[in-house]
């Protein structure tokens, strides 16, 4: 593995000073297995898991705040910006939030006060460390007509939990930049329904400032043309924008193969040309977007391995499973230290 006086190649974060920060999604193991990678490449880090729900209030007296402290930690330690990663989500939160003793269903007004005292708790704890918030994460429906995807949420409060929350969020940190993330957000349906849902928190009023794309791409989709109309969109509210999960996975997501054990160098190549063409694009609207965080730092870990395929590995970012550039950071360098 390489050591901190290996890193002599431009700086990520000094690449990209002027357009965006340069994050990466981190964890306790990363933190210390590719801490001289993060530390000399990124401005930005996110906790990958130790944020949410589940993680931080197991149950309703009782939270955890050792893991993500120490993230936190790391972020101060080496002046990094830190995004919090997430508030409310469908996924990874603990049945006792919807439930009472008996096992039933909570009404409406425990479960936005539970709410409530959580956001407060979380946020006003970090208020000092962490700058900008998701707030909600993917409460838009992939298919179909429907806005907003089946939920407990949805299903004890109503539609109203997703502005709460923001109000919520904005009250135990004024400060904090509050934010809407979500996947598929350049699938141009689920695109015009983020728009729409956001555009209808906008117009009640609440405090949202921000669109997070997650940015799970992969070799071959979404098309450039869906992302840049999905960022004019989103844009068009006159919120700023962050990409908040980046990848680039090798696979199309129906793509089933298990057949490679190294990363072949004619997808390394695609992958460059993609991630080139991807951050061109992302330059041009440097005005609108103020972070481009990877879900990860480099191909030893990142949570495609086995997924959607169990057992299958992958490589989606910019330095491989050693720390080392690999062709898509020095065609990226070499592209933008063109133009
Ligand atoms: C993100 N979801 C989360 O925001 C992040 O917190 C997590 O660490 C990783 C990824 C992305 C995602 C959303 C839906 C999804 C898969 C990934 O849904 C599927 C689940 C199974 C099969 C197909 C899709």
């Amino acid at each position: 593995m390489r050591q901190a006086s290996d890193y002599t190649e431009p700086a990520l974060k000094t690449i990209f000073a002027e357009d965006f920060k340069i994050g990466a999604a981190v964890n306790p193991m990363t933190i210390q297995s590719q801490e001289h990678l993060l530390a000399y490449h990124f401005n930005s880090i996110t906790a990958e898991n130790e944020m949410k729900f589940e993680s931080l209030h197991p149950l309703e007296d009782i939270y955890n705040f050792k893991l993500a402290d120490q993230l936190v930690a790391f972020a101060r330690k080496h002046h990094m910006a830190m995004r919090g990663h997430t508030l409310v989500w469908h996924n990874q939160t603990t049945d006792w939030l919807f439930e009472d003793k008996k096992g039933g269903c909570v009404s409406k007004e425990t479960l936005l006060a539970r709410l409530k005292s959580h956001i407060q708790t979380v946020v006003g704890r970090y208020k000092e460390d962490i700058y900008a918030w998701d707030v909600v994460n993917e409460v838009i429906a992939d298919e179909g007509e429907e806005l907003l995807r089946q939920s407990k949420w949805l299903d004890i409060v109503g539609p109203e939990f997703i502005g709460k929350a923001f109000e919520f969020a904005h009250e135990a940190d004024p400060k904090a930049l509050l934010f809407y993330n979500d996947y598929n957000e350049s699938n141009p349906l689920k695109r015009d329904k983020i728009y729409k849902m956001v555009k209808s928190l906008l117009e009640q009023g609440v405090p949202i400032h921000g669109v997070g794309l997650q940015a799970h791409w992969n070799l071959y989709d979404p098309d450039l043309d869906e992302i840049r109309a999905a960022i004019e969109k989103y844009a068009s509210l006159g919120l700023q924008l962050q990409l908040t999960e980046l990848d680039v996975s090798m696979f199309r997501f129906d793509d089933k193969r298990m057949d490679l054990k190294v990363a072949p160098a004619e997808l390394l190549e695609l992958q460059a040309e993609r991630y080139e063409a991807m951050f061109a694009l992302l330059k041009e609207y440097r005005d609108v977007i103020s972070s481009v965080t990877f879900w990860g730092a480099a191909d030893d870990y990142t949570w495609l391995d086995g997924f959607p395929v169990r057992g299958r590995k992958n490589w989606p970012f910019l330095f491989d499973e050693r720390h080392n550039p690999k062709p898509a950071y020095h065609q990226l360098l070499n592209a933008v230290t063109k133009s």
